[in-house]
């Protein structure tokens, strides 16, 4: 019970002190971010796979159990030996500060304070209370028999007092940290998007097929998937953000405003977004209207030339405010695609979970090679002078999304009545296009599904087929075929290095 409350009492400390400083040099924040940086890309596509979005929360939650454990281990030392158990409880401390420091983020020695801080009111919580669980000798004439004496009252009092003072401070801690940011939170509401002086076309009526089951053509940003490093989600004060461009072959450096970019033109596109760790069939794939300014024109004026053109930087390095470094190449985003500095989504300035106040998003390219949140550094630079984030853990350098179909009905282990079933889903091949999308049924040959409009070649497509369904159990597989005539392929690989490759299929059974 001293091990537990010494532990409580010392992340309440922290919790406070990281309010004061920062939250991500909390030290369950701090070691879950190093823990992330330093986690296998194998254990990681894993995580995800089983919590999805929870993996942060199972993570943490994970952190302080383990925290909880070796605090009542520490506890029991301490019985016996009160300076080890409190030393012990020091060098959590340590462990934490250095994570804290060690982050990409942190803003120097300050970022150990919480970790240091809690540990010594920790460390010397727990001192206190083995000492009053030390046994002295009873004296006999008190007790009546030989025997040792507790200070039952002393450990009760002392132990209530902390448990009550830790919850105080815990609480007040995170009030703090949760009203943090609050000038961020005013500067985004305080932004009215002009209108686009170049509006996304309209979604053709043909686009939305009315299928039950069918994911929305447009994903409500409510729930569109979110995929970050990011233990607390970084608020940026728009007002004060800036975005610098430098770098190789830059000849004119700029650090430009929000201000500054809501005065340039501003573009409206339908962009599908796709993680590198969605499964085949999984949910890591979203689509959204985006407003922002072409990235290629900033370039452009800051003197960029692509490759193609004899430019000397071949790859863009994204910076955000938490420290995650992406790597785009130069030339896809100058190529004339819709490569945007978004500004906006689905007609409202970025949520913060998807990197407000500016993000880039780059058709055609997965995620972790193009889609920088919180972005707040452009560095040109060349591919085989800077490895960013994902590189480092064995991610591809170039990473194009690969052509892939998803069946978004019936679901798995369904139970459709036989006759007519629609089968529907959707399908994406970014900036290629997709040009067909089949079906097959069992080991029966492949039948052309429906395919719905196309908005763009940069968004997904939806499909649907109507399938004739007879008794009994089936498999439904689907493929897509993009506009560079090539069919998804059946090869099965993993997420890692650069996204998975094979077919959907989803078995049901009809009665
Ligand atoms: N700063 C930052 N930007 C990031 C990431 C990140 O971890 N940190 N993850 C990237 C990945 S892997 C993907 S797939 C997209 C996901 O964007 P979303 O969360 O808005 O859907 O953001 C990208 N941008
Ligand atoms: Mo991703």
């Amino acid at each position: 019970m001293s091990g537990a409350l010494a532990g409580f009492a010392a992340l309440a400390v922290a919790e406070l002190l990281s309010s004061a400083v920062r939250p991500e040099a909390g030290p369950v924040v701090a070691v879950g971010g190093a823990a992330i940086d330093r986690t296998p890309a194998s254990v990681k596509d894993w995580a995800i796979r089983e919590f999805g979005t929870d993996d942060k929360l199972v993570l943490q939650s994970g952190i302080i159990a383990v925290l909880a454990l070796l605090a009542v281990v520490l506890g029991l030392v301490a019985l016996r030996h009160r300076r080890v158990g409190a030393a012990g409880v020091l060098l959590f401390g340590v462990i934490g500060a250095l994570a804290a420091t060690s982050r990409p983020d942190s803003t120097g020695l300050v970022d150990a304070l919480p970790s240091l801080a809690g540990a010594v009111v920790g460390a010397a919580l727990l001192y206190v209370l083995a000492g009053r669980l030390a046994r002295r000798p009873a004296p006999a004439e008190a007790s009546g028999t030989e025997g040792v004496l507790w200070d039952r009252r002393g450990f009760l009092v002392a132990a209530t007092a902390a448990a009550a003072a830790s919850a105080g401070v815990g609480a007040l801690g995170r009030a703090f940290n949760a009203s943090r940011g609050k000038d961020a939170i005013a500067s985004r509401e305080g932004i009215v998007l002009p209108a686009p002086a170049s509006p996304a076309s309209a979604v053709p009526k043909g686009a939305r097929p009315r299928v039950p089951g069918i994911s929305p053509f447009v994903t409500p940003t409510g729930d569109f998937y979110r995929v970050d490093t990011a233990l607390v989600v970084p608020k940026v004060n728009a007002d004060t953000w800036r975005l610098r461009i430098h770098g190789k072959g830059v000849a004119r450096e700029r650090t430009l405003s929000f201000a500054d970019l809501l005065r340039r033109e501003l573009i409206e596109r339908d962009i599908t977004l796709t993680c590198v760790s969605n499964e085949v069939g999984g949910p890591y794939v979203g689509n959204a209207r985006w407003i922002g300014v072409r990235l290629a024109d900033v370039l452009a004026e800051c003197g960029v030339e692509p490759p193609s053109r004899g430019g000397p930087a071949n790859q863009l390095v994204a910076r955000s405010v938490d420290g995650m470094t992406i790597g785009t190449p130069v030339d896809d985003v100058m190529d004339g695609r819709d490569a945007l500095l978004a500004l906006g989504m689905n007609g409202e300035p970025l949520p913060f979970a998807h990197g407000f106040p500016v993000r880039m998003v780059v058709p055609g390219l997965y995620g972790y090679v193009s889609a920088c949140k919180w972005i707040e550094d452009i560095e040109l630079t060349t591919f085989d002078a800077y490895d960013p984030y994902w590189v480092r853990r064995d991610w591809a350098a170039e990473a194009p999304i690969k052509t892939q179909s998803r069946i978004d009905t019936p679901k798995p282990f369904a139970r459709p009545k036989a006759g007519t079933v629609m089968v529907a889903g959707v399908a994406w091949a970014q900036h290629r296009g997709i040009d067909k999308v089949e079906v097959r049924v069992d080991d029966g040959p492949w039948r052309t599904a429906d395919l719905a409009a196309e908005d763009t070649r940069d968004t997904w497509r939806q499909w649907s087929f109507p399938w004739k369904a007879t008794k009994g159990g089936h498999t439904l597989t689907v493929r897509a075929t993009d506009r560079t005539g090539t069919v998804q392929t059946d090869e099965r690989t993993r997420t890692i290095p650069d996204g998975a490759s094979g077919r959907h299929s989803v078995v049901v059974t009809v009665d």
